[in-house]
This record gives C-alpha cells, structure tokens and sequence, in this order.
C-alpha cells in the first residue's frame, strides 16, 4: 500500500485535503460524470454526450476513469482520460450486457459483470479491452464486482440463495466464499483501503442502508441508516469515511459518514458517488 500511495500523490490528481468523489448525476438531462472535492465543492461535469454513464471508477494513477455506457444499447465498458476533454475508449464491443467495472491495483485490467446464457457472469479483460476471460459459469447473478486492494481477491453480490448475498473470490475466480447471511438484498460491495472490511448496502428492515463487515463475515456493523435509502457505498482512501447515496431529504444525493462514529455529512451534490481518490 505504501508504494500505491506515493504513485497516487506523485500523479498530482488531487485537489482538496480530503480528495476526490466522482459521482453520476441526471442534474444535465440524463445521466452524466462528475467529480467534487469531498466536502461537496469544486464540483464540475466530465461527460456532456448524449449517452448512459454510470458508476465511473478511478485507475489506481488517476489518468483515466472506466465507467458504464450504452452506446449500442446493450452496455460496454468504457474508459476516458480523466481530465474530461472527451477522448473516450471502448473496452468491451459486443452485443451482451457489460456493466460495473473495477480497476487491478496494477491498473492492468478490469473486472466486470456482463451476461452469458441468460444470467450475470465475473469477467475480467485488459484495459485496452484484449485478453478477455470469464471468471464465473453458473445460473445465478454475479454482479458489482469490486477488486481487492492487494489485488488478490474480487468482492461481489451474487444471488445463489435468492437473494443477494455478498462474496469473495480469488481473482482467477476460484474459492469463492460467502460474507453475508440474510434473507435481504445485498449489494455493491467496495473494500476498505487495509483490504480487512468490505462496505455495502443492504435492504435489511424496509429501507436499504449502509453497512460494513469484516471480510470472513463477521463484525457486521450498520454505519448509516435514516430511515430513508442509503445506495452506492465507497470507501475514503484514508479508511475513515465512507461516501453513499441517500434520498433522506427528497432525491438522492450523495453524503459520507464517519465509519467510527456514524456522524453524516450532506456534500450538497446530488446523485450516486462510485470512487473515492486520494487527497490527503
Ligand atoms: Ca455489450
Ligand atoms: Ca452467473
Ligand atoms: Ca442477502
Ligand atoms: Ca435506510
């Protein structure tokens, strides 16, 4: 972690103390990139076309952001430089779903949900969208995969019991195990930077909320929860706040709470925050 930490600050991405956030948000019309300081301010749009955004993602060195669109009307995965002038990549081209990728800690290659006989698979593929392979075969739904921080493992929500439960597998696919147990909907897991906890939402007690737990199940913590819905969570680079969506006064916009304390900011901005970079 130490050698990645100085790669991200020597790449100068960074603006406020507490770093970035990047976020979607239909503010615009549809659904657009947006990245703000984490306090809420600075706040200003990457992508102005006319297509489907969702769930951008940082490379661990901060040049680029990967990112859903639907450009064919079935999904790919994209990749932008993340100064936003536009120059936008094709990673997958094909005529299946391909959503929610995560960077390698070695910002090689992407892991992805996509469809294959008629449910969600793990794939992985190389940035520049060569050597894809599928990590899952079976009938059940893989989806929002997130890389581990040592690179060695991939975190998903699957529905082998129904509904959704969180997982992590080795990064070849192997040895998945099960981190969750209820009979709720869990979902969108994201690592904490030490790689020991995971933070997801789950749909426990009728509205969905903000948990952590750590990676072998155990310690289960709930870490927001108004009453109202908290989506979409993202851990901070330092570990000690985690970024989520909520509709607690009316649309969704995005908030981050204090893991050790359950203290919750507003940022002001609406919409669903997907990364957190670094920033001191
Ligand atoms: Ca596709
Ligand atoms: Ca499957
Ligand atoms: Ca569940
Ligand atoms: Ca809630």
């Amino acid at each position: 972690m130490a050698a990645l930490a100085i790669m991200l600050t020597s790449c100068g991405f960074t603006r406020g103390g507490n770093g970035q956030i990047v976020f979607t948000s239909e503010r615009t019309g549809n659904w657009q990139v947006f990245v703000m300081d984490a306090d809420g301010t600075e706040a200003r749009q990457l992508t102005y076309d006319n297509n489907y955004h969702w769930g951008p993602v940082w490379s661990p060195d901060g040049s680029q952001i990967a990112f859903t669109g639907d450009w064919s009307g079935n999904r790919e995965i994209l990749v932008m430089d993340s100064d936003g002038r536009g120059v936008i990549h094709l990673v997958t081209d094909n005529a299946r779903v391909d959503e929610d990728p995560s960077w390698s800690p070695d910002g090689d290659r992407l892991v992805f949900s996509g469809d294959a006989n008629g449910d969600l698979e793990i794939f992985v593929v190389d940035s520049d969208g060569t050597d894809g392979r599928q990590l899952t075969d079976n009938a059940f739904n893989e989806v929002h995969p997130a890389w581990s921080p040592d690179g060695d493992r991939i975190a998903f929500a699957g529905d082998l019991d129904g509904d959704f439960e969180i997982f992590v597998m080795d990064a070849d696919g192997n040895k998945p195990l099960q981190v969750t147990h209820n009979s709720s909907i869990d979902w969108s897991p994201d690592w904490s930077p030490d790689g020991q906890y995971l933070t997801f939402a789950s749909r426990q007690g009728g509205s969905w909320n903000i948990y952590t737990v750590g990676v072998d199940g155990a310690g289960l913590v709930k870490v927001a929860d108004s009453g109202a819905n908290e989506v979409d969570p993202v851990w901070s680079p330092d570990g000690k706040r985690i970024a989520f969506s909520s509709d607690r006064n009316g649309g969704y916009a995005v908030f981050t709470v204090t893991v050790d304390t359950g203290d919750v900011v507003a940022t002001g901005q609406a919409g669903y925050p997907s990364d957190w970079t670094t920033g001191g």
